[in-house]
């Protein structure tokens, strides 16, 4: 074990740039000067702050290090995701106690750096600092999009078709189980974790979340600019009350389309949770909840990872959810309430 203050915090600095390179011509100035320097070639610049508190965000009890920085630029990334941009750098700045020694914080700059070659995105600039309240991680995502190809999530409109990436309420089914398995372990020390195979799936969806920007790149592809976007960080339901409010339209959902995973209902069950919660107000998912005209419909409906789960409406009183049954129900959100 190295202690940090064997090297300090220059001498982590300069360990930390050894092992970025840059990889996008727009990135002109890394670290190394006041401020980094960036080309937009005269695209728009689209900017998002993530703040991940330890004990608010992630529990390091069963988060690795290498996980937590793969998570932290991946939710960071699907925020650019959401306003239809490409990312292209990123900082990190860090709270830091003498409970982590060198490794420890190389660890963690390893899941970074994996993420930022998946998602294509240079390092660019931090700050460390010493914490006294755990390990705090800041990250700041910088991404380009031609001003048409932007996406806002206050420009819905009635009758667009309201679609979903992925499948939703696995990454809660995994905290769940995490949080669990941490109870276990915590009242008996003297056993190994062992983590159950008929999670995998659950687990792993709360610890590497993916950012969407394959689904990105196909709508790319495709030519088709949906008319709102959010990512799901808080849950379906939160999430498409905020593009209700900010579009100043309502929605209607059908309980049959919601893309819940074999694995996500088998767990909630098990743990008597309703699938339905988890994947409504569950949250983490970082899938892409967007709105289509109608006329992009045809355009997109075979596109693979992709659900239609209902229609925006003239109707300003929220979201509803159209159950098996036929009954209509109003969706509220507790969301992720900080404060
Ligand atoms: N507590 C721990 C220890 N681990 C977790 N993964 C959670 C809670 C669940 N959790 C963490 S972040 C989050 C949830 C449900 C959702 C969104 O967080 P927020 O800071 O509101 O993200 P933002 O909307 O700002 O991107």
């Amino acid at each position: 074990r190295t202690e940090l203050s064997t090297i300090g915090e220059f001498g982590l600095i300069k360990l930390i740039n050894s092992k970025f390179e840059l990889k996008n011509p727009e990135s002109l100035k890394g670290i190394g000067d006041d401020a980094a320097i960036i080309d937009t070639a005269g695209k728009e610049l689209v900017v998002s702050t993530d703040l991940l508190l330890e004990g608010i965000h992630f529990d390091l009890a069963y988060t690795p290090l290498k996980h937590l920085g793969y998570k932290a630029v991946a939710v960071n990334v699907s925020d650019i995701a959401a306003m239809n941009a490409i990312p292209k750098q990123i900082t990190v700045s860090l709270g830091l106690s003498n409970r982590f020694s060198v490794e420890a914080i190389e660890e963690l700059y390893e899941g970074i750096k994996i993420a930022c070659d998946e998602y294509k995105v240079d390092l660019v600039g931090g700050d460390t600092s010493a914490s006294r309240s755990g390990l705090v991680i800041s990250i700041t995502a910088l991404g380009t999009a031609q001003k048409e190809n932007i996406v806002q999530r206050n420009t819905a409109k009635a009758n667009d078709i309201i679609c979903v990436s992925g499948d939703l309420g696995a990454a809660f089914m995994g905290l769940q189980t995490l949080e669990r398995e941490k109870q276990v372990f915590l009242a008996n020390p003297d056993m190994q974790p062992q983590l159950d195979k008929d999670k995998d799936y659950v687990i792993e969806r709360q610890l590497k979340p993916n950012a969407r920007m394959d689904v990105i790149y196909e709508l790319r592809d495709l030519g088709v600019v949906p008319t709102s976007m959010i990512d799901v960080s808080d849950g379906l339901a939160s999430e498409l009350l905020h593009l209700c409010k900010n579009s100043g339209t309502g929605a209607v959902i059908f309980e049959d389309k919601i893309p819940i995973d074999d694995q996500t209902y088998l767990v909630a069950t098990e743990l008597t949770f309703s699938p339905m919660t988890a994947a409504l107000n569950g949250g983490e998912d970082y899938e892409l909840l967007f709105t289509i005209k109608q006329e992009d419909f045809e355009t997109i409906k075979n596109m693979s990872d992709i659900s239609f789960l209902g229609y925006m409406t003239n109707d300003v009183d929220g979201v509803k959810l159209m159950m098996k049954s036929g009954s209509l129900i109003n969706v509220t959100s507790p969301g992720f309430e900080h404060f």
